[in-house]
């Protein structure tokens, strides 16, 4: 067995056709990525038959302007005008199915949504139809380090193994694992990475300069599958290891290091992506050590990178974390719009600023952040977790993708108004214009990339929504569970179980960790399980202020912390009134006593517990449906999901009687149904 072949291939089987495919194909086009499409035609050929050379052609795989296209395939898109940077058009009639790119990478995408479409490409008519990444950058950022950090290891926050980069201080050197991960990547539309953690440590501030063949050659390995790489990089590189006595972002010299060394990546990579910066926080470098300011940051680096095309990510995870519990006007969730709203405008237009999703830290559930319905003149992107930190590290099932959905159908503005996934992609005719999706990875070395099997399903619903955001989330699960489970002899029945086991997922997750949007609640450092008190009183600005009396922080104007100001109207509204904020944000933005009623007619204490146990029975549910299944899957893949299904029962319940405990302790208020509590 070839080192390529010790993983599993997670959604797309190495022939990509199945046996529904064509037996007739052409390929029209020049370059890297035609010649990927052609392997896997030849591939699948070589696999299921076909291959017959000549017309009458069944599928017709075209770059414009490529060749002439055989007279019935033209008839297929003849009224077809200009599709753009990566989209294709698709069609079928009279048994020719079609697809015509402007460019190389759209005849990739069209060719897997060839395979996505599997034997439907192949019967009927359909089409033309064109088909667009909503956003041109979707980038998935990964939390690897060159060597093992002492705390965080190979990936920080990673849970499925060891680097697929590096290994104990050293590239790896596997690159048929990389190409196999852009193939991955290539078929749900991921078209960048970034290969090293945003917390750069010494090793990894020396990538741009002495370790760049390392890079190059993972670009290089990914650039067939139409992938860019990214680096992220020390603000201070220009101190250590550049040798200068400063990282001024307006001292010349400084400026000069950073555009040659920029000249020198991009003469090694000449499709290298750009950097990726998380400055002046959690004790990372940055413009303030000089007096200065993030624009000026990010433009001195935007500068460097101009010439070449690239672009500069800078995070907007700015916040101070040795905060004081008890001042209320160092609300954690108010920084980054504190920071970065002030200089909405002053970033350059190769600058984009990188926004979580929420304005603490990838919770379960957060509000939107304020900053997409307040930086009109910045490129912004929206940043995503992919890796389960703190959404049960793969080791528990929680399908993101509704989460996710909900995130990118949010009118930051008001309803009416532009939703996230709009101001993040732009609207089409300014396509280029705004700053993407970025996910941080999930994946490892691991036999199945993601730890958990099943959350290779959130890797693949990243891609898929950068490319369509506003997906049914489902739809998208059905996908993946199509693509992954082809061979299945009851593939109905299959998807009908993983749907009742994922769909519901996340919500099952929030229902038995922590209640009503307060977050947090983890145990410090790893963040894995309960520990209620955890960071209670540490300064990194992650509250749940519970009292004998109630539990929640008030953000409201009137007697908070002031964050619900930072939405316009109606969100400022909503969120600062406690009858009209929505019941699941109420403790991030409410303290509100036990016995305060919800919607459904339910006090807050009693939903703790009643959610608490219902999660639980959730899970056991689900790990029941999971047991039906052996048989049904490949059975290593089962044995390691029921183990994982296992250790989630163990920590949930665990979750359960922490918080219902607890709760009841500094409430004493008793569970309505007479449930045992601890
Ligand atoms: C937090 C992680 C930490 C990351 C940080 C970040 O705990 O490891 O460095 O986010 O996004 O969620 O920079």
């Amino acid at each position: 067995m070839s080192r390529a072949e010790e993983f599993h291939p997670a959604w797309l089987p190495p022939e990509a056709f199945g046996p529904v495919g064509a037996r007739r194909t052409l390929v029209l086009g020049d370059g890297p990525l035609a010649g990927t499409v052609r392997e896997e035609v030849a591939r699948a050929e070589d696999r299921y038959g076909g291959g017959a050379s000549g017309p009458p052609y069944d599928l017709v795989l075209a770059v414009a302007g490529s060749g002439p296209l055989p007279d019935t395939a033209e008839a297929v898109v003849a009224e077809c005008g200009p599709i753009g940077a990566e989209g294709f058009v698709a069609g079928r009639r009279d048994g020719v199915t079609v697809v015509l790119a402007d460019d190389p990478a759209g005849l990739l995408y069209g060719f897997f949504h060839v395979v996505r479409l599997g034997e439907r490409a192949f019967t009927g008519a359909f089409g033309p139809q064109a088909h667009r990444p909503a956003a041109r950058l979707r980038v998935l950022d990964h939390w690897d380090n060159v060597d093992v950090h002492p705390v965080m290891g190979q990936v920080e926050r990673g849970y499925a193994g060891g680097s697929i980069f590096w290994r104990d201080g050293a590239a790896r050197g596997d690159l048929a694992r990389v190409r196999a991960y852009g193939r991955l990547l290539a078929a749900c539309g991921v078209n960048a990475i970034t290969v090293n953690n945003v917390n750069v440590h010494a090793t990894e501030a020396r990538l741009p300069t002495e370790r760049l063949d390392d890079v190059a050659a993972i670009a290089a390995a990914l650039r067939p599958y139409g992938v860019r790489v990214h680096l992220a990089v020390a603000f201070s590189a220009p101190v250590d290891p550049g040798g200068l006595p400063t990282a001024d972002p307006l001292d010349n010299d400084v400026r000069a290091w950073w555009a040659g060394v920029t000249a020198q990546v991009y003469a090694a990579i000449p499709d290298f992506g750009g950097y990726l910066v998380k400055a002046d926080s959690e004790g990372q470098p940055g413009p303030f050590t000089y007096g200065r300011g993030h624009a000026d940051g990010a433009n001195m680096l935007a500068a460097a990178l101009e010439p070449h095309g690239g672009v500069v990510r800078w995070r907007a995870f700015v916040y101070d974390h040795r905060q004081d519990w008890r001042d209320r006007s160092t609300d954690r969730a108010r920084a980054a719009y504190d920071h970065f709203v002030p200089l909405d405008g002053r970033f350059s237009r190769n600058v984009i600023l990188q926004v979580k999703h929420g304005p603490i830290d990838f919770q379960p559930r957060e509000p939107v952040s304020p900053l997409f319905a307040a930086m009109p003149e910045t490129r912004l992107a929206l940043e995503l977790q992919v890796t389960q930190e703190y959404t049960g590290q793969q080791r528990h099932v929680c399908h993101l993708a509704p989460m996710w959905s909900e995130v990118l159908r949010f009118e930051p503005e008001g309803p009416g108004g532009p939703d996230v996934a709009t101001l993040v992609t732009g609207d089409p005719a300014s396509s280029g214009e705004s700053g993407g999706l970025a996910g941080v990875s999930n994946v490892g070395d691991d036999h199945y990339w993601t730890g958990h099997p099943l959350a290779q399903a959130n890797l693949y619903a990243f891609g898929r929504l950068a490319w369509t955001p506003r997906t049914d989330s489902a739809a998208i699960l059905d996908e993946w569970i199509g693509l992954t489970f082809a061979a299945s002899r009851d593939l109905a029945a299959l998807r009908r179980e993983l749907h009742a086991i994922m769909d519901g997922s996340w919500r099952t997750y929030e229902r038995y960790t922590s209640p009503l949007g307060v977050g947090f609640m983890v145990r410090p450092g790893d963040h894995y399980g309960p520990d209620v008190d955890g960071y209670e009183y540490t300064p990194w600005g992650t509250y749940h202020h519970a009292d004998r009396d109630g539990v929640g922080v008030d953000r409201t104007r009137a007697t908070g912390t002031g964050f619900t100001g930072q939405y316009p109207r109606p969100w400022s509204e909503v969120y600062e009134s406690l009858e009209r904020c929505p019941d699941e944000l109420l403790l991030f933005f409410h303290h509100v006593p036990y016995g305060h009623v919800l919607r459904d007619g339910t006090t807050v204490i009693q939903h703790i517990y009643d959610t608490h146990f219902a999660g639980v029975e959730e899970v056991v549910a689900a790990r029941s449906r999971w047991e039906g299944l052996a048989g049904a899957v490949d059975p290593d893949l089962h044995a390691r999901v029921s183990t994982l299904f296992d250790e989630q029962l163990r920590c949930a319940r665990e979750w359960r009687d922490q918080i219902n405990t607890y709760f009841y302790r500094k409430s004493g208020v008793p569970d309505a149904h007479g449930r045992r509590i601890h």
